[in-house]
């Protein structure tokens, strides 16, 4: 399967299309009211998804177990889900895109955006064993061949490293809230009080169990609508990946030699010496 650049950012042709990106980019409205998910990818984004529209429905989980996760929370870069985000306020929206290719509107907009980022080398490991799903992308290669593409930023939606800068440079703005999946994973309901709060959403104790309930690993694998499962299987198989694959921190350790991790490391610490934040990773 072909990619193509935009604005040397590297998208499959099958599912992304330059004018589709540049009218997200530039003339994309997002509202007042909006909710955005953003992440880069396999760092979280189903499962803040998850938590978000659980937030939304107040803990009941209906909407979750009915709704396909692209219609609750559409990807707005995608050019199926663009259709549902354009119809849908109040709008629940996600994207992987990075910061400089969203849209443009949410600089003078009050927006929400809640912005996950998982230690990269476990998002790498991800995406390698995710990709075998897809029957139209490209084969990966090695893990260390894969490595270098990751670390490079030749990858679907470019660099993890500048995604995570161009993000974290608006870091001062009130309207953006920064969580990584490490933290999900230590306290989902510390993590979902701290959203609630962010969101200006009041819940009350059962409510939020019912989310840290609703939004576990084991609950989401098993709930069709969130599982990736309603993805056509002419697009993914299912025997050869899947989405909610192991769900945990450090997988990376099982993949990488000892030389691999080390290499990964003065590749991480060349591209983040002077970013103003600590990740639980580093
Ligand atoms: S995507 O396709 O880029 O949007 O993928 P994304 O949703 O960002 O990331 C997929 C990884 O998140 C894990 N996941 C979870 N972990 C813990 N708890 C819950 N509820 C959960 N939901 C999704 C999923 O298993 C993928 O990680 P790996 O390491 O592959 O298991």
């Amino acid at each position: 399967m072909p990619y193509f650049k935009y604005k040397g950012i590297p998208f499959s042709s099958e599912f992304f299309s330059e004018e589709k990106l540049s009218y997200v980019e530039n003339d994309f409205q997002l509202l007042d009211d909006d909710i955005v998910n953003a992440a880069y990818p396999k760092s979280g984004t189903h499962w803040m998804a998850e938590v978000l529209s659980l937030i939304q429905s107040q803990g009941d989980p209906s909407w979750v177990q009915n709704v396909p996760l692209g219609e609750r929370a559409p990807w707005i870069e995608l050019d199926e889900d663009l259709k549902i985000a354009l119809k849908n306020p109040p709008r629940l929206l996600t994207t992987h895109l990075p910061f400089q290719l969203f849209p443009k509107s949410f600089l003078h907009s009050k927006a929400k955006v809640v912005y996950t980022l998982r230690d990269p080398r476990d998002a790498m490991v991800s995406v390698y064993h995710f990709i075998k799903g897809f029957k139209e992308l490209k084969d990966l290669g090695t893990m260390e061949e894969f490595m270098e593409s990751f670390l490079s930023g030749e990858v679907a939606y470019g660099s993890w490293f500048d995604h995570v800068k161009g993000w974290v440079e608006m870091k001062d703005r009130a309207n953006i809230f920064f969580n990584t999946y490490e933290e999900l994973k230590q306290d989902l309901r510390g993590s979902v009080q701290k959203i609630c709060h962010f969101l200006g959403k009041e819940l009350n104790s059962q409510q939020i169990d019912s989310v840290v309930e609703n939004a576990s690993f084991h609950k989401m694998k098993d709930n069709k609508m969130s599982n990736f499962s309603t993805t056509p299987e002419n697009i993914f198989d299912q025997t050869k990946a899947k989405l909610l694959r192991k769900g945990i921190c450090g997988d990376w350790k099982n993949h990488l030699t000892v030389a691999q991790s080390e290499r990964f490391d003065r590749v991480y610490w060349e591209n983040m010496r002077g970013v103003n934040m600590t990740f639980p990773w580093e």
